[in-house]
């Protein structure tokens, strides 16, 4: 069955996560999941009026944050609707919580929560800077092609990508450092919010992606804490991009790190499932070979050629470079990645990207600068799967 442009999707459903109800939530910062009318409050405090009631120690928010200090905020209350009146002080709020661990929710998360889509990878396969990419195509080529928009979803979103992807990749065309390990450095979680009106029968509706990306460091996905975490980001997961550095797949054949990677993600995911042998994860997974201008390929190859413009996903397109990975993992002996793939993922596909666009030289970018290459295609055929984008 290799004929399918999105392969499995016409088979009997796979067994999993069961689709998200309509007014359910799930908090982009410690994953939990509840119900709508269960959005906590925080109140406004003192802030500017001088009435408000004074900051308490916040405990769930402390324990999120990892036991750190500092946590000393206005009480956290339940109520309804877009604001709501603080019981002890009586001032309106309309800053919303996350009932759980208390981490402020942004607005247009609350009003529209979009599907989770979780990125991970093998160390050194390009994470960092495909994050740093693909938020900088999203922001500008991509995202007036496609008619989205992007909002970070909290302030230390915003301050992070700052310092720590676009100003060193795109000021200074630096490349970006080893991520250190999550032993040393706290995790959280970059969080988007990509949204696009969607043409409907009834009208027009604003869909999203909440882009929930946690830079982990490669080496962190051995150790069994940080993958408790990750076990957890996955699970809540709706969608799954996973980056693979070719060139251990060319190295490495069957044993690669890739393969390896894939799979203690993937066992774990199927024991919270409760998957039996012969079921398949529901979770849609991309599958991107990363740093695929350093392959020699040839001229004809599908993804030598520029992806049409259109605003849309060319249904032929997707199929050629998915045939063409799939040929070309067979030429490397990796096959078996496509096999895992196909074994264990009701809907998966294969991709090719680069998000610098050409060899590095040092730790500098080439001197054309960044070149991102196809770096939105994972992307897009996600926003097609979940009825976001024309196909
Ligand atoms: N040619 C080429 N090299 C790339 C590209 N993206 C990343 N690289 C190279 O791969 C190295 C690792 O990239 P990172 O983005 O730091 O990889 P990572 O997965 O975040 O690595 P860890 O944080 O160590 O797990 C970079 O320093 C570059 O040398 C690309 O698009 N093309
Ligand atoms: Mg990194
Ligand atoms: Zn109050
Ligand atoms: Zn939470």
């Amino acid at each position: 069955m290799r004929t399918e442009g999105v392969r499995g999707a016409h088979r009997r459903p796979a067994k999993g996560r069961p689709p998200r109800a309509k007014d359910a939530v799930t908090c982009p910062y410690c994953f939990a999941l509840f119900g709508r009318d269960r959005i906590a409050y925080r109140c406004l405090g003192r802030a500017g009026r001088g009435v408000g009631c004074d900051p308490v120690l916040d405990m769930e928010l402390a324990a999120y944050q990892g036991g750190q200090a500092g946590a000393m905020l206005p009480p956290v209350f339940t109520g309804r609707g877009a604001r709501a009146s603080c019981p002890d002080c009586g001032r309106e709020s309309g800053r919303r919580v996350c009932p759980e661990c208390h981490h402020e929710l942004a607005p247009a998360y609350c009003d529209t929560p979009g599907r989770i889509v979780a990125l991970v990878g093998a160390k050194n396969a390009g994470k960092s800077t495909y994050i740093a990419v693909l938020l900088h195509e999203l922001r500008n080529r991509v995202g007036t092609e496609l008619g989205t928009s992007l909002v970070a979803c909290d302030d230390r979103t915003i301050d992070r990508y700052k310092r720590d992807f676009a100003r060193p990749l795109f000021d200074q065309q630096r490349l970006l450092p080893t991520t250190p390990s999550a032993v040393t450095a706290p995790r959280e979680p970059l969080v988007y919010l990509l949204t696009r009106r969607v043409k409907g029968r009834f009208g027009s509706r604003t869909e999203a992606l909440t882009l929930v990306l946690f830079d982990t460091a490669g080496e962190d996905l051995r150790s069994r804490d940080v993958r408790d975490l990750h076990l957890r980001y996955l699970e809540a997961a709706d969608a799954i991009v996973f980056l693979a550095d070719p060139l251990e797949l060319v190295a490495g054949g069957a044993e690669s790190e890739p393969l390896d990677v894939l799979a203690r993600v993937t066992e774990p995911l199927r024991q919270r499932h409760g998957l039996d042998v012969k079921d398949r994860l529901r979770t849609p997974i991309a599958v991107a070979l990363t740093k695929i201008d350093e392959l020699e390929l040839p001229a004809s190859s599908a993804l030598q050629r520029s992806r049409v413009r259109s605003g849309s996903l060319d249904a032929d397109d997707r199929e050629a470079v998915d045939a063409h990975v799939r040929a070309l993992l067979d030429t490397w002996g990796a096959g078996d990645l496509d096999r895992y793939l196909e074994q264990h993922y009701a809907e998966y596909g294969l991709f090719g990207v680069s998000a610098l666009g050409g060899a590095p030289r040092g730790d500098e970018v080439a001197p054309g600068g960044v070149r991102p290459y196809r770096v939105e295609d994972p992307l897009l055929w996600l926003l097609h799967r979940f009825g976001m984008l024309d196909g």
